[in-house]
């Protein structure tokens, strides 16, 4: 049963409506104890998928599950057929995840294209909503599969990518009921598109040490993901000093030595996996595999840190008596936030924050001024990453709650939902009206010709 969208007398999705339905998608789950985990090509995806197309054509649009398991609605312009601004963020999540992470975004964009519907407002182009089927890259380890299979950057090579339970990404396609062989099906054009808009919770403390509920994306950092294996000889855990070949010794020296040669470059790095082999209590391990997550603001310095940390690892193997093997598992390049997209993301916050300040001033006597509208750098990657091959990229970021992320403690406030609703609502209204304004300018310039 989905929970229809509570309005207000327009036809205005609320705040709580979307709340509401991050709350029931949050219920399609496939860890235990009420955390949340949805990876690409699940149950639990196709159920999402459902939903969200139910709610997108209660919004007004026409609804479509692409080639690649990406859920897709459209809602057209002035006219049939013309290119859309295409808005969205991912289903999918991280492994003990929190409820706002891509599907704010995805809920977010329903609503508006809802609001804008119900409007009666007939646009210079088209809307589409797109619900990305894997952005995170939890279950095949590469991300952003389904905006690349949209932004026709996909690789053959993934097909043979496998999960835990060892089933590969082409049987996990047909399993899903998608063929693989149709893949390109879902790649589009860039003349498909004005640009794409994201709404995102922020996955980072800023706004809130701002006290701003929201904030413009500037741009998105780059990563880098690795699978790095170092092998010793395993042995009997009384081996004197002089005869160990310790892998786990070996790689917890290098996981501090990346920390502190990524903090010395203002970087961010992340091992967040790690598995010992053969993993007792009295064995010496001969094996030992972690990851690593390497962003940063600029590609080339992000690259160059890399190459520190892999003279590092032969050195310290070198040192140990270890071997070290490195294979890299995801690359996305930084993206940066068009000028016009961020300009109307801006617009949007000051028409927001006006609207927040004019409800402030009638409720007390000293209204604080509405906030100018600040930029800020996205360290967490996003789904625009990859559509930035395609079309201009805009985001606007939402405050969460001490920046945590990624983590069930993952939290928004209905107030600043709200503010982002209208914020996104108008971002959307302003792209209208500087495009309506381009081509009569346009026309204009045509005519006098
Ligand atoms: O890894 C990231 O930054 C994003 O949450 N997938
Ligand atoms: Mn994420
Ligand atoms: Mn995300």
């Amino acid at each position: 049963m989905t929970l229809p969208a509570e309005t207000t007398g327009s036809g205005r999705t609320t705040a709580s409506a979307v709340l509401d339905r991050c709350d029931e998608l949050a219920t399609h789950s496939s860890a235990p104890d009420g955390l949340i985990e949805r990876v690409y090509l699940s149950p639990e995806h196709a159920a999402v998928n459902a939903l969200a197309a139910g709610w997108m054509r209660d919004a007004g649009m026409t609804t479509w599950q692409d080639a690649a398991g990406n859920q897709c609605g459209r809602l057209e312009g002035a006219t049939p057929g013309l290119p859309a601004l295409l808005l969205g963020s991912h289903l999918d999540t991280v492994p003990s995840a929190g409820r706002y992470d891509g599907i704010l975004g995805v809920l977010s964009a329903i609503a508006v294209v809802e609001r804008i519907a119900a409007g009666g407002c007939s646009l210079p182009f088209a809307l589409e909503v797109v619900a990305f089927g894997d952005e995170e890259g939890t279950r095949f380890g590469t991300a952003l599969l389904g905006s690349r299979a949209l932004a026709g950057t996909w690789l053959d090579a993934w097909w043979e990518l496998t999960d835990d339970a060892g089933t590969t990404l082409h049987d996990a396609f047909t399993d899903f009921g998608l063929d693989p062989a149709a893949i390109t099906a879902a790649a589009r054009s860039s003349n498909d598109f004005v640009g794409y808009l994201e709404v995102h919770i922020e996955q980072g403390p800023v706004l809130e040490e701002r006290d701003l509920p929201l904030g413009v994306v500037s741009s998105i950092a780059g990563a880098r993901r690795f699978q790095i294996t170092i092998t010793g000889k395993a042995g009997h855990s009384g081996t004197p000093w002089s005869h160990r070949r310790d892998a786990l010794a070996g790689a917890s020296e290098a996981i501090v030595a990346i920390e502190r040669l990524a903090r010395d470059a203002d970087l961010i790095a992340t091992v967040g996996h790690l598995e010992v082999f053969p993993d007792a209590v009295n064995v010496i391990a001969g094996r030992a595999e972690f990851s690593l997550d390497l962003r940063g603001r600029f590609d080339a310095d992000r690259d160059a840190v890399w190459q520190q940390i892999e003279a590092m690892l032969e050195e310290i193997c070198a040192a140990r008596g270890l071997h070290v093997a490195v294979h890299q598992t995801h690359a996305a390049p930084a993206a940066h936030c068009s000028d016009r997209l961020r300009g109307v993301i801006a617009a949007g916050i000051e028409v927001a924050g006006l609207e927040a300040a004019s409800i402030r001033a009638a409720e007390d006597d000293e209204p604080d001024p509405a906030p100018e509208p600040v930029e800020l750098l996205s360290m967490a990657g996003h789904d625009a990453m990859a559509v930035a091959h395609l079309t201009e990229i805009g985001m606007l970021f939402v405050r969460c709650a001490g920046g945590v992320s990624h983590h069930p403690d993952e939290s928004v406030t209905e107030a600043d939902v709200a503010q982002a609703l209208d914020a996104f609502e108008a971002a959307v209204l302003a792209l209208a009206a500087g495009s309506a304004a381009g081509s009569a300018a346009d026309r204009a310039a045509e005519d006098s010709a």
